[in-house]
């Protein structure tokens, strides 16, 4: 067992991102396994959960003549617009039923704002607005973190850079994560990652 110092986050493994659904990651539900097992090595256990409401910006649906993927500026800085995916309470919202979420402490839900996406599990897509994590892990004295989920090059990479930022210890296990790997985003994750000091581990 680890040391009570160190926190296993699961970053989204949510239907939405496993084959079949709305944003699926190739290869998203063959993690499932591995996080399992991570799960129980880990005595701080902390998922979280991508869940934005119907009206969500990040939609291109909810701008008109946009298509999924494409680039658009927000007041806070470029967003990509996405497939509608996780909208709260839908089944694409809900943990992937093979993952077991009966050992988590912490079930973090973020997004939820309509004119904000939150990829980072520590702070929305201003880099400013808290979620409210980094004082949670604080006070439980965490100061090391393991990241595995979905998806590599989006919130799995945003959780473990701000959290770099903020002075914790972050490893990334990559057996335990799938990208989506849009226009070279893995490559680019990759390198902003390390920049920021989070170990990857293959
Ligand atoms: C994610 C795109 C949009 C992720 C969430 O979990 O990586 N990516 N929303
Ligand atoms: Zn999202």
């Amino acid at each position: 067992m680890r040391a009570a110092t160190e926190a296993l986050m699961v970053i989204d493994v949510q239907n939405d991102f496993c084959p079949g659904g709305a944003l699926a990651v190739a290869g998203g539900d063959t993690i499932i396994p591995f996080v399992n097992q991570l799960m129980s090595e880990f005595s701080v256990k902390v998922l979280t959960q991508d869940w934005h409401p119907a009206d969500h910006l990040s939609f291109a649906a909810n701008h008109p003549n946009a298509a999924p993927f494409l680039v658009t500026t927000m007041p806070y800085g470029e967003q990509v617009l996405w497939p509608t995916h996780c909208v709260q309470g839908s089944p694409g919202a809900a943990f992937h039923p093979g993952l077991n979420t009966d050992p988590a402490d912490l079930i973090l839900r973020k997004g939820f704002r309509p004119e904000i996406d939150s990829y980072s599990a520590f702070f929305e897509n201003d880099r400013v607005t808290s979620t409210g994590l980094e004082g949670y892990l604080r006070a439980r004295g965490v100061n090391r973190l393991t990241l595995v989920g979905l998806a590599t090059d989006f919130c799995v990479a945003y959780s473990a850079v701000d959290a770099a930022r903020l002075g914790f210890d972050v490893e990334v296990l990559e057996e335990g994560c799938r990208a989506i790997d849009l226009g070279g985003s893995l490559e680019e994750a990759r390198l902003t990652m390390r920049d920021a000091g989070v170990v990857l581990r293959s």
